[in-house]
C-alpha cells in the first residue's frame, strides 16, 4: 500500500502491516508452533538514569495502536520527562501486539526527540515569544507531529496551517521573502502596506526587513511606512551576511528607539538554536525556530520482553522484570522493580485496559506537566 506522497497509510499502521518483516516471520513461526505466551514488554531508552532527561510524547498516537486489542498498557503521562527505565509497559498475549513494535517505537521516538529539542529552545529564551517554523524540513505528513511537539514544550505558536487545523490552533506567520520579491527592490513599503491592507486585523504586522537593504534601513522604513500599525520587524539575516547577529539586532533596536519606534518588537529567525536564543534573548522579543527542532535525533527507544508467563527474562545488558519509575522529592528519576516498595511519585499510569483507551488527550495539561517537570528535574540549556 502507498499513497501519492510516499506515506504509509494509516490503515497499515493500525493493522500492523507497517512493520519489519521479521515480525511477520515471527508471527508465522509462533502460529505454526502453537505458541502465544502471555508477556510483559517495556519500552525503554536507557536502563538506568544517567542524569540526562528527555521528554516523553507520542503517547496519544501510540494508544490508538492498541485500540481493541487484548492488552493492558501503562505509560508515562504525555509531556513527562524521563531519565532511564520504562516509559511504557504492555501486557498481553505476545501475538496480539508483536507486529506493532515497529510503528510503536517510531510513533514515540521521533515526537519525543522533537519535544526534547523544543524544550531546550523554550528554556533558552523563557521570556521571549518562540514559534516553530520547521515544518518545511520534514515530510508534510509529519507537520502536525512537529508543531504539536513544539506546543507541548511550551512554544507560543507555529507556522503550519494544516497542523493548526488538526490541533485546533491557528497558525502564525506573516510574510516570506517571496512577497518582497514580487513587489521588487525599492518597493518594500508598498509590499508591507499591501500586506497591512490585505490580511485580517488580528494578524500581527511583522515586516520582514532583511531582504534587499541593511536591516536598520529596512526596519526604519517599515516603521515609517506603517507607523503605529507596525507590531514588529523580523530579521532573517542569512548566516553569511550576519557578522555578529547580536550587534545587528542591538543596532536595529537602538535606531528604532532613537526614531521614536520603541513599541516595534524585533523577531529573529534563520538557523537559530538554544545557543543563539540565549545569546539574543535580552535584545530580541521573539524567535522562529525550525531545524533546531526537526534536526533532533529520535529518542532511542526499544521494546523488550521482560516477563514471560510471569517469569522475569531479559537479553544480556537489559533488566528483567516489570518495573516502575518514580519522580523523587529531589527531582530525580528512580527505576525499581514494580513490586518493590519505593518512595516518590510513581509515574507510569494506565493508558489502555483490555483494548480500551482509558486516558484523555489534553495538550494544555501536557504542556503544563512538561514545563513543571522540567523545573522539578532541573532540565535546562547546558551552560
Ligand atoms: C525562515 C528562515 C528559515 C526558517 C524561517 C526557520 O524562513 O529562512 O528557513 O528555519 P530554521 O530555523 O531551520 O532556519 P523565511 O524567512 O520565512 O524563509 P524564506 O527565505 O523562504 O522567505
Amino acid at each position: 500500500m502507498t499513497d501519492p506522497f510516499g506515506t504509509v497509510p494509516a490503515a497499515a499502521i493500525r493493522d500492523g502491516t507497517a512493520t519489519d518483516a521479521y515480525f511477520e516471520r515471527t508471527l508465522r513461526t509462533l502460529e505454526h508452533a502453537g505458541k502465544n505466551p502471555h508477556v510483559v514488554a517495556e519500552v525503554t531508552a536507557d536502563q538506568f538514569p544517567d542524569g540526562s532527561f528527555e521528554v516523553f510524547t507520542g503517547v496519544r498516537e501510540a494508544a490508538r495502536l492498541f485500540d481493541g486489542l487484548a492488552v493492558d498498557v501503562d505509560a508515562l503521562p504525555d509531556g513527562q520527562l524521563f531519565d532511564g527505565g520504562p516509559v511504557m509497559c504492555i501486557e498481553g498475549p505476545y501475538r496480539e501486539f508483536a507486529a506493532l513494535e515497529t510503528s510503536l517505537l517510531g510513533l514515540l521516538s521521533q515526537p519525543s526527540g522533537f519535544a526534547t529539542a523544543a524544550l531546550e529552545c523554550r528554556l533558552a529564551a523563557p521570556d521571549a515569544d518562540v514559534f516553530s517554523f520547521g515544518a518545511r524540513h520534514v515530510h508534510p505528513a509529519l507537520a502536525t507531529v512537529v508543531e504539536r511537539a513544539a506546543l507541548l514544550a511550551g512554544f507560543d505558536g507555529f507556522s503550519h496551517v494544516a497542523a493548526g487545523e488538526a490541533l485546533g490552533r491557528e497558525a502564525s506567520g506573516t510574510m516570506p521573502h517571496a512577497l518582497l520579491f514580487c513587489f521588487g527592490e525599492g518597493e518594500q513599503a508598498a509590499a508591507w502596506r499591501a500586506f497591512d491592507e490585505a490580511v485580517p486585523a488580528d494578524v500581527p504586522r511583522i515586516a520582514l526587513t532583511d531582504t534587499f537593504w541593511d536591516e536598520v534601513a529596512e526596519s526604519l522604513l517599515a516603521a515609517e511606512s506603517l507607523g503605529g500599525r507596525l507590531d514588529g520587524v523580523r530579521l532573517d539575516t542569512t548566516g553569511s551576511r550576519r557578522g555578529e547577529f547580536r550587534h545587528i539586532v542591538r543596532e536595529v533596536r537602538w535606531e528604532l528607539d532613537a526614531h521614536g519606534f520603541e513599541d516595534v518588537e524585533i523577531f529573529c529567525s534563520g538557523g537559530l538554536g538554544p545557543a543563539e536564543l540565549r545569546e539574543l534573548r535580552d535584545v530580541a522579543d521573539g524567535f522562529g525556530v525550525g531545524g533546531a527542532i526537526t534536526d533532533a535525533d529520535p529518542v532511542d527507544f526499544s521494546l523488550d520482553i521482560v516477563e514471560v508467563e510471569d517469569e522475569p527474562v531479559s537479553k544480556r545488558g537489559k533488566l528483567s522484570g516489570r518495573k516502575a519509575v518514580y519522580r523523587t522529592a529531589d527531582g530525580g528519576h528512580h527505576v525499581a522493580l514494580a513490586d518493590a516498595d519505593e518512595d516518590g511519585e510513581a509515574l507510569l499510569e494506565p493508558l489502555v485496559r483490555d483494548g480500551e483507551i482509558v486516558r484523555e488527550d489534553d495538550l494544555e495539561a501536557a504542556t503544563e506537566r512538561c514545563l513543571a517537570d522540567a523545573e522539578a528535574v532541573g532540565f535546562g540549556p547546558s551552560a
